[in-house]
């Protein structure tokens, strides 16, 4: 079997990757190790930033985000026990988020993949990049218990964070960047009516809360908790009541509960990968890097980075040049460079940190007071949530 392209992973980068290079002419196979259900089974991210609302409708895979996905002008940092507005399309000339879920997009693209006819092979095992440093790629993989090789120009590594691609790059040529946070995040998703119609950040003396949503009834909350924790300690009760406790009186007031579909706990990691390309395999999305959530950032970056990829390998196929693929990994990590320092600032301003001492905490409470009261302050705080462009 030939391909162009043989993308490994079939998460949001792999298939958005797939799509925008398929509208372009451009031949791709996408190898996954699970089945299509159980990547869908994956509840993660929810804050859509313009750059990847576009990339979707590049990719022709915007139909349903329009017409179910919320725009969102603004959010809601609490702490002190008040809530302030940051209105992000004020601050930001017009800008917007959207709130949709990454199983939405993630099921808006394998649709639009299936209707054309493209080719994912999902429980693909043993998946091995190979001869990535020559002129001819190819990707080993099992299917059924018989082994198959896929030739191919380039081979996208899109395979998260315990993906093989990373794993694959020569160690001496491959540099990383890690800060491991002291605390997770436990998510819960319920059928009930969001708290609140936006977003809201709260800092307070027992931890981290956020209230998020996926639709007018549909809510996603997390609580910040030890990493000794599991979530077999938390029952639902003890999540809504943990919850209530770091709500203001209102939201409190205003809260529904009902019966978890889903909890999970997520260890909170910052991590980049330097550099994205080894000869002819490149790493996008959360394979080569990973952001703490605070700062929805972990889908908007794999959204950026096959972006760029697209046109990276377009610029091959079309105009000959080699101009794209070569500064590929270097346009990335210039933005994902700001959005984790982005996303580690938002951590450590909303976070409680075990080892923080009183001192801590009043210039914490000092910088969150500094953010809302100053126009500099929200608008840098504006500008990094909605995106930064893409250049
Ligand atoms: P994904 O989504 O992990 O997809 C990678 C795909 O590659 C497959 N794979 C392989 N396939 C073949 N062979 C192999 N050897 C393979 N190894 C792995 C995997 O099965 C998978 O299908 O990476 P991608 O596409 O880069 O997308 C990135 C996003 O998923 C990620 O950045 C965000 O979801 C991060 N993240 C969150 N981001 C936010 O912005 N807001 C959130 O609330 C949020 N919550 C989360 C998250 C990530 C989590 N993880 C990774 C544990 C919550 C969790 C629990
Ligand atoms: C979510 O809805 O899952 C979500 C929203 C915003 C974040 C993180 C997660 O910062």
């Amino acid at each position: 079997m030939r391909t162009q392209v043989a993308i490994i992973g079939a998460g949001p980068a792999g298939l958005l990757l797939g799509q925008l290079l398929y509208k372009a002419g451009i031949d791709n196979i996408i190898l996954e190790q699970r089945s299509a259900d159980y990547v869908l089974g994956r509840i993660r991210a929810g804050v859509l930033e313009q750059v990847t609302v576009d990339l979707l409708e590049q990719a022709g895979a915007a139909t349903r985000m329009h017409a179910e996905g919320l725009p969102h002008d603004g959010i809601e940092l609490l702490f002190g026990g008040k809530r302030h507005r940051i209105d992000l399309h004020a601050l930001t000339g017009g800008k917007r988020v959207m709130v949709y879920g990454q199983t939405e997009v993630t099921r808006d693209l394998m649709e639009v993949r299936e209707a054309e006819g493209l080719t994912t092979i999902y429980e693909a095992a043993n998946v091995q990049p190979l001869d990535f440093e020559g002129s001819k790629p190819r990707v080993r993989y099992e299917k059924n218990g018989q082994v198959h090789e896929l030739e191919c120009d380039f081979i996208a590594g899109c395979d998260g964070f315990h993906g093989i691609c990373r794993a694959s790059a020569p160690a001496d040529k491959l540099r990383t960047f890690e800060k491991v946070y002291p605390f997770g995040w436990l998510g819960l998703l319920s059928d009930t009516p969001p708290v609140s119609p936006e977003l809201i950040y709260a800092q307070t003396e027992r931890g981290f809360a956020l209230c998020s949503q996926r639709s007018a009834t549909r809510s996603r909350y997390y609580l910040q908790v030890p990493l000794t924790q599991k979530v077999e300690d938390w029952s639902d009760e003890a999540f809504w009541d943990e919850l209530r406790l770091r709500l203001d009186p209102e939201a409190r007031a205003q809260l529904v509960t009902g019966p978890s579909l889903e909890k999970s706990i997520a260890p909170l990691r910052s991590f980049v990968t330097e550099p994205m390309r080894f000869g002819r395999m490149f790493l996008a999305g959360d394979a080569a890097h990973i952001v703490p959530p605070t700062g929805a950032k972990g889908l908007n970056l794999a959204a950026s980075d096959v972006g760029y990829l697209s046109r990276a390998l377009v610029q091959y196929y079309k105009e000959r040049s080699e101009a794209g693929i070569d500064g590929y990994s270097e346009q990335c990590l210039r933005r994902i460079w700001k959005a984790e320092r982005f996303s580690w600032w938002m951590t450590s301003l909303m976070h409680r940190f075990p080892e923080a001492g009183s001192f801590d905490a009043k210039v914490q409470e000092a910088e969150l007071d500094y953010i809302v009261n100053s126009r500099a302050g929200s608008t840098s705080l504006a500008e990094n949530y909605v995106g930064l462009p893409l250049v």
